[in-house]
């Protein structure tokens, strides 16, 4: 075969080229279209063959053919020079039906894009995968499905990045900006505020129903996390700049298993300290994302945010803090039994008033 021939073969190394091209055929394509398919095509493998490595594992066990609601994005890095923000990413998968959120990896070549359902998946990949993106400054993305038996990324997808905090899970970008700017126009409007402390709150009762706001952000919650109890008690708290919240635990047994807390407005560190290794992990809350609190980081470490004007990144970078709502959702239990793994760190045997546990800690 000479040079040429070669050049005219439309390069097609895997089954998970876009239909698109596997629609094209040698003789329908010029010799300039079918050198860019091969240069695509091959910096797909490359991208492919990176996260092989990281992976331990061969990409055609890490991505499925099927469609499923997970996308796994590729050849996109955040920050820095060249890379892309968070918010130039929602703003192109958001255009998309189910479009539920971004899940990043800190210092990894890849990132996760939820959809509510496979078939919104595919939409999206259709649209995207392989094709260069103006939004982007024209680079190519390559998106695959994620396999759902590939449990590395399905815990990455469902956990936290910490996962030395056992049933921590944080979502950025869960809320979009559109969303945001209803709740806090609501929010802001509501007369209802009592001071804590340097806070002021809304506080939870038992609600019949949630406020429509809500309503959104519980069918996303209920799509992704079908397991979480029915909630039905919620908390607003304003934090104006330089307040927090002293170390506490939710009571284990006035509340359900999950505790789920959303950050609008301002972005914050929380500290996680398990309460029996004394260990501390600092979390970023982003603005607009979901935290959802159970098993182990529920039941046996306290979380605290410091007041303080500022926090420090893990990059070492100085951030500013700005006013945060947070929106805390629980399940009220209404015999106050509690069966967790924890029992010495359990309140179910103590006489309590309070609905949450000081740790006493400062
Ligand atoms: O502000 C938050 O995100 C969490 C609030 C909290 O810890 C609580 O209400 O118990």
């Amino acid at each position: 075969m000479t040079k040429n021939n070669l050049e005219y073969q439309v390069f097609t190394p895997s089954l998970y080229s876009s239909k698109e091209e596997n629609n094209h055929n040698s003789s329908s394509i010029t010799r300039n279209e079918s050198r860019k398919l091969k240069r695509i095509q091959l910096k797909k493998l490359q991208a492919y063959e990176v996260i092989e490595k990281i992976e331990n594992a061969p990409w055609k066990k890490i991505f499925s053919l099927e469609h499923t609601q997970y996308l796994c994005l590729t050849n996109v890095c955040f920050g820095g020079i060249g890379g892309v923000t968070t918010e130039q990413l929602s703003n192109i998968f958001k255009s998309f039906n189910g479009y539920l959120g971004l899940k990043l990896t800190h210092g990894k070549p890849y990132s996760f894009i939820i959809f509510n359902t496979p078939y919104d998946a595919f939409h999206a990949r259709e649209a995207l995968h392989e094709k260069s993106c103006d939004a982007l400054n024209g680079k190519i993305m390559f998106i695959e499905y994620v396999n759902l038996n590939y449990q590395n990324f399905i815990k990455q997808i469902k956990n936290s990045d910490k996962r030395d905090i056992p049933g921590l899970i944080l979502m950025e970008e869960f809320i979009t900006i559109e969303q945001e700017k209803e709740i806090l126009q609501v929010i802001y409007s509501t007369k209802s505020w009592i001071p804590v402390q340097d806070r002021m709150v809304v506080f939870g009762i038992k609600l019949a129903e949630f406020p429509f706001y809500m309503n959104s952000l519980l069918e996303k919650l209920r799509n992704l996390f079908p397991s979480i109890p029915k909630l039905e008690q919620l908390t607003i708290q304003i934090y104006p700049i330089g307040t927090g919240i002293p170390p506490h635990m939710d009571s284990h047994s006035s509340f359900g298993p999950s505790v789920i807390a959303f950050s609008l407005e301002s972005s914050v560190i929380m500290e996680f300290k398990n309460i029996k290794t004394n260990k501390v992990v600092n979390i970023d809350l982003p603005r607009r994302s979901l935290m959802i609190i159970k098993d182990e980081t529920r039941y046996a470490w306290s979380h605290a945010i410091r007041a303080r004007k500022s926090d420090t990144l893990e990059n070492g970078q100085i951030r500013d803090r700005g006013q945060r709502i947070s929106l805390t959702l629980r399940t009220v239990n209404p015999d106050r039994i509690c069966k967790c793994s924890w029992p010495e760190l359990c309140d179910r045997n103590v006489n309590h008033f309070g609905s949450n546990i000081e740790t006493g800690e400062s």
